[in-house]
């Protein structure tokens, strides 16, 4: 198996594993990140980590020897199902996070992008490179860079296939954050930082943060007003106000 998913605290961990081809994403390993996300979807966890083995590489993208000589509609529908696996990552009941602990090219960068949130080490280096092969990204990443960091930087990286190093990474909002040490832990470390709240209540801010890119501003507030009273209507929310009145800390329990 390339794709190696455990359980680690109350996340859990996919790694992507060639390490010998720099973790390139085949079809089969693309079918076999599908299978991880619908397996961990039933998961009592409350976050998962995503990361590539080995110290290079997160992931170098499609691999690109499988590519070549495939026909128009063989070709159409490998775009269509690498963006059905990684929009998996968007209808999971938790948030994802991606630790880049290398390169990121191609559908490597296009499934960071498709997690929630992305960390970086200070070496990775990230990039849509297609229009060097003579192609275009087909694994989300013409919707969703320019919804992380803007239409003219998205023009930019996609129109000149130009690596982004760690630190403009982090300034221009691709990643979070920039993090040392063992990407796992990197990981479960920055997960720590929500994973106690509610987990339907994360949900709901999930699901209207994402929402508000693709509706007018009047809908998009018409969807937080549904889905902040949604959030007030459940116990967590009752025990959340209840806490603070009471000086302690509250007790969520994701109901
Ligand atoms: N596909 C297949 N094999 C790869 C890939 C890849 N994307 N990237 C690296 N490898 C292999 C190399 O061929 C090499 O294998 P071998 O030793 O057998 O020759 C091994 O990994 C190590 O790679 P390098 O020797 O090249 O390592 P370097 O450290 O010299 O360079 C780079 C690292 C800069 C990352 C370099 O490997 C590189 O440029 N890789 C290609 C990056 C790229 O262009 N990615 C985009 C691919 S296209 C894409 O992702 C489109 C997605 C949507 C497609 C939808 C279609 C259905």
């Amino acid at each position: 198996m390339s794709v190696e998913l455990s359980r680690r605290e109350e996340c859990a961990v996919l790694v992507l594993n060639r390490p010998d081809a720099l973790n390139a994403l085949s079809f089969a390993i693309v079918r076999e990140v599908g299978a991880a996300l619908d397996e961990v979807g039933t998961w009592p966890v409350r976050a998962i980590i995503v990361t590539g083995a080995g110290r290079k590489a997160f992931c170098a993208g499609a691999d690109i020897k499988e590519l070549r000589g495939r026909g128009l509609v063989d070709q159409k529908r490998g775009a269509e199902q690498g963006q059905a696996v990684f929009s998996k990552l968007e209808r999971l009941p938790f948030a994802s996070v991606a630790v880049i602990n290398g390169y990121a090219f191609g559908g490597g960068l296009e499934l960071a992008l498709a997690c929630t949130f992305r960390l970086a080490s200070r070496t990775a280096k990230m990039g849509l490179p297609e229009i060097k092969l003579g192609l275009i990204p087909g694994y989300g990443g013409t919707q969703r860079l320019p919804r992380t960091i803007g239409q003219a930087r998205a023009l930019e990286m996609i129109m000149t296939g130009r690596t982004v190093g760690a630190d403009e990474a982090e300034r221009i909002g691709l990643v979070n954050r920039l993090v040392d040490g063992d990407p796992v832990e990197a990981g479960l470390s920055f997960a720590r930082e929500f994973t106690a709240f509610s987990l339907p209540v994360l949900g709901f801010a999930r699901e209207a943060i994402s929402r508000a890119l693709d509706v007018t501003v009047h809908e998009g507030l018409r969807i937080e007003a549904d889905l902040s009273t949604l959030a007030f209507r459940t116990r967590d929310a009752e025990e959340g106000m209840a806490a603070f009145v009471e000086k302690r800390k509250p007790e969520f329990r994701d109901e």
